[in-house]
């Protein structure tokens, strides 16, 4: 079938895109385009062309797929071009996205109308590129500097509204959109026709306006939108023919880098992750309400994220103290959403009106879903899974929420194993990303499908996990921060670590993050460990820990937070405590310290997969990027060592 038919309304032809699922720019869609214009250039019966998509989208951009190969003419700098010159004019029909190329196509249309729903953008730098068919060029000329520089560095769509205020699109339309652009077509093409966007001038600005614009993006630490901007500002300093020269070797450029290369890994894994091939034609179960166990940091973070998806959620707490504690932990978490902008105040109030937290267990007895996040120790979790089935409905999934323990001692004597998983959300709940879940042998493939579910409903990214210690992130943790020891073991300073890998791109290195979030934790894990008669080698932290250095709240862990301030110093007294630890040694590049600490990374990654633990390195990826902050352009420590 063609991914391109021509319908005819009179003297109105109607071009109707159809390449599924999103419109993308293929070789294909461009040839199809191309004859599409030169057929209708040359039908008498034919006065203007309306160009509509079928399915849920306008064109979604470039076929990302298509990237690893040499582009295939005809490029799409000269089908837009081609568009535009067409001697019956182009309308294009906007309803769902117009995103990349497909904004760049409805560009160079005569008109645009859009659906009040839908939305325009240039998320190119979000892969690491910037639009290369002409998006840099023509925004400024039709929509302004400011817009043009806000759309294509920072990659956010604008919706149907700003779009009309901004000039890129002539009309809005609610309802019949094809209809609309028809009669729009046909009245517009009587008379004189608007002059095309390449011709249309283009204002400047002083040298000031666009240092002022790189500086802020200088500190985002990307390449792709600093030249973005300069792709905007050449376009407003020479002409439109070398604006477009300039902004198709910068984004030839950039589409082969190895960032460019690492975000349309994560493009692909993210997709793939949230509907896993495995679970194709599992339904899941419908989740109406969800009881959380435990109203403490966790507890409180994921009964946030539930409400902020709109499930209705059921607290439980110990006590009616403990209860309205916990009410109050999470409405600040609803006000801290309105007061940066993700809820309205009244949103925030309406969902602190409708949460419930009580003490008693009964109030569970309807839930679907219910979700223990109680303190990390086997015999209070196993007390609270036998609440839970002597509460919950009997067909009611059972999670916990465990980081460390194994699923599958706490679901000992809990009747219908088949409904238990394990869901372990990273702390704050309701904002980090990750969600690892942790299906026990007996699981139910419906009850994993029902996971996968709701993880997409909390916008989480979710991977299943296998059982082991610490998963799958958690495990690479203590392997990243082992290594990281050997370094300091070898002579490398703290500092020259922590240095190294927020060079990588990490926003703090393993020792200042472990300063951060507190040393102890991981202390008080190999602590119960060896109580349990494992054998667990002591640690540089531990040594730090036992000495009563736990980090920024003792006032010092790996470093010293002079006058209880936050600001890191090298500390002496690590240095003294550590002396028969450290030999002398020269310190390597901080390439070097990276290329160690991720290639630790990517081994324990590699063994997690040899085990089964994960599915696929891409998602080994996706935890890390999502739950540890990885560098999303470096991809993951997998594909970034090779092994993605
Ligand atoms: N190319 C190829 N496949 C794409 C695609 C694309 N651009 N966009 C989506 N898909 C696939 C996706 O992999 C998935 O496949 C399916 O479509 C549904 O996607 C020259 C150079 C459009 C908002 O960056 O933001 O144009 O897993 O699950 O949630 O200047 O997809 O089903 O096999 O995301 O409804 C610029 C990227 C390209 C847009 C829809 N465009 N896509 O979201 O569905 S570069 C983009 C999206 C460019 C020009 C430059 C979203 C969406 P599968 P989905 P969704």
């Amino acid at each position: 079938m063609s991914v391109l038919t021509i319908d005819r309304e009179g003297e109105i032809a109607v071009a109707i895109l159809d390449n599924p699922p999103v419109n993308a720019i293929s070789a294909e869609v461009r040839c199809a385009l191309w004859q599409a214009v030169e057929t209708l250039d040359a039908d008498p019966g034919i006065r203007a062309v309306v160009l509509v998509c079928a399915g849920r989208s306008f064109i979604a951009g470039a076929d990302v797929k298509e990237f690893g190969q040499p582009p295939v003419a005809p490029h799409l700098p000269d089908l837009v071009a081609r568009i535009e010159a067409a001697a019956k004019p182009w309308t294009a029909a906007i309803h769902g996205a117009a995103l990349g190329g497909g904004l760049e196509i409805a560009l160079g249309c005569r008109f645009r109308l859009i659906d009040a729903e839908a939305r325009v953008g240039f998320p190119e730098v979000g892969l690491g590129i910037i639009p290369g068919a002409s998006g840099t060029v023509r925004t400024p000329r039709l929509a302004g500097i400011e817009a043009a520089v806000e759309m294509v560095t920072s990659g956010k769509p604008v919706p149907a509204p700003e779009a009309l205020r901004l000039g890129l699109v002539d009309a809005m339309v609610t309802g019949d959109l094809r209809g609309a652009a028809v009669s729009y077509a046909a009245s517009m093409t009587c008379g004189p026709l608007p002059e095309p966007v390449s011709a249309r001038p283009v204002e400047t600005r002083p040298d000031s306006y666009w240092s002022e614009r790189r500086a802020q993006l200088e500190k985002a630490g990307e390449a792709a939108p600093l030249r973005a901007l300069e792709a905007v500002r050449r376009a407003t300093e020479v002409s439109f023919d070398e604006a477009m020269a300039f902004e198709r070797a910068t984004f030839l450029a950039l589409r082969d880098s190895p960032e460019a290369a690492a975000l349309r890994h994560v493009f692909f894994a993210e997709r793939a992750a949230l509907r896993p091939a495995a679970l194709k034609g599992v339904a899941p179960r419908g989740i109406a309400s969800v009881g959380v166990v435990g109203g403490g940091t966790m507890g409180a973070g994921i009964a946030a994220a539930l409400a902020m998806a709109g499930i209705p959620v059921t607290l439980i707490e110990r006590d009616a103290e403990a209860a309205a504690r916990a009410h109050a932990a999470v409405s600040r978490i609803f006000e801290g959403a309105a007061a940066r902008g993700k809820l309205t105040g009244a949103e925030a109030g309406a969902l602190s009106g409708r949460l419930v937290c009580t003490d008693d267990y009964a109030a569970l007895g309807h839930v679907d879903l219910a979700i223990e996040a109680v303190f990390e120790d086997l015999a209070v979790k196993r007390a609270v899974f036998d609440d839970l089935a002597r509460v919950c409905r009997p067909d009611a999934i059972l999670a916990t929420n465990t980081s460390y323990l194994d699923p599958r001692r706490l679901a000992e004597g809990v009747p219908a194993p088949e409904r238990l998983i394990g869901l372990h959300f990273f702390s704050p709940a309701h904002v980090m990303k990750l969600l690892e879940i942790v299906p026990l042998p007996g699981t139910a493939p419906e009850v994993l499908a029902t996971a996968f579910d709701l993880a997409r409903r909390l916008g989480k990214m979710p991977v299943r996990a296998g059982i082991c210690e610490g998963f799958i992130g958690n495990r690479i943790l203590k392997r990243y921060r082992a290594a990281a020891e050997d370094l300091l073991a070898e002579g490398v300073p703290v500092a020259a670590v922590d240095a190294a890998m927020r060079g990588f791109g990490f926003r703090m290195g393993p020792f200042e993050a472990q300063d951060l979030g507190g040393l102890d934790i991981a202390f008080l894990q190999r602590e119960a460990a060896r109580a349990e008669g494992r054998d667990v080698p002591e640690t540089l932290a531990d040594i730090l820990v036992r000495a009563g250095r736990k980090g920024q709240k003792t006032g010092g862990g790996w470093y010293d937070y002079p006058e209880g301030g936050r600001m890191p110093v090298a500390s002496d007294a690590v240095a003294r405590l550590l002396a028969d630890r450290i030999a002398g040694g020269e310190v390597p590049a901080p390439d070097a310290i990276a290329e160690r600490l991720v290639g630790a990374m990517a081994d324990e990654g590699a063994t997690i997969l040899a085990e089964g633990i994960a599915d696929s390195a891409a998602e080994i990826d996706l935890v890390e990027i999502h739950g540890y902050g990885f560098p999303r352009s470096k991809g993951g420590p997998m594909h970034w060592t090779g092994r993605g």
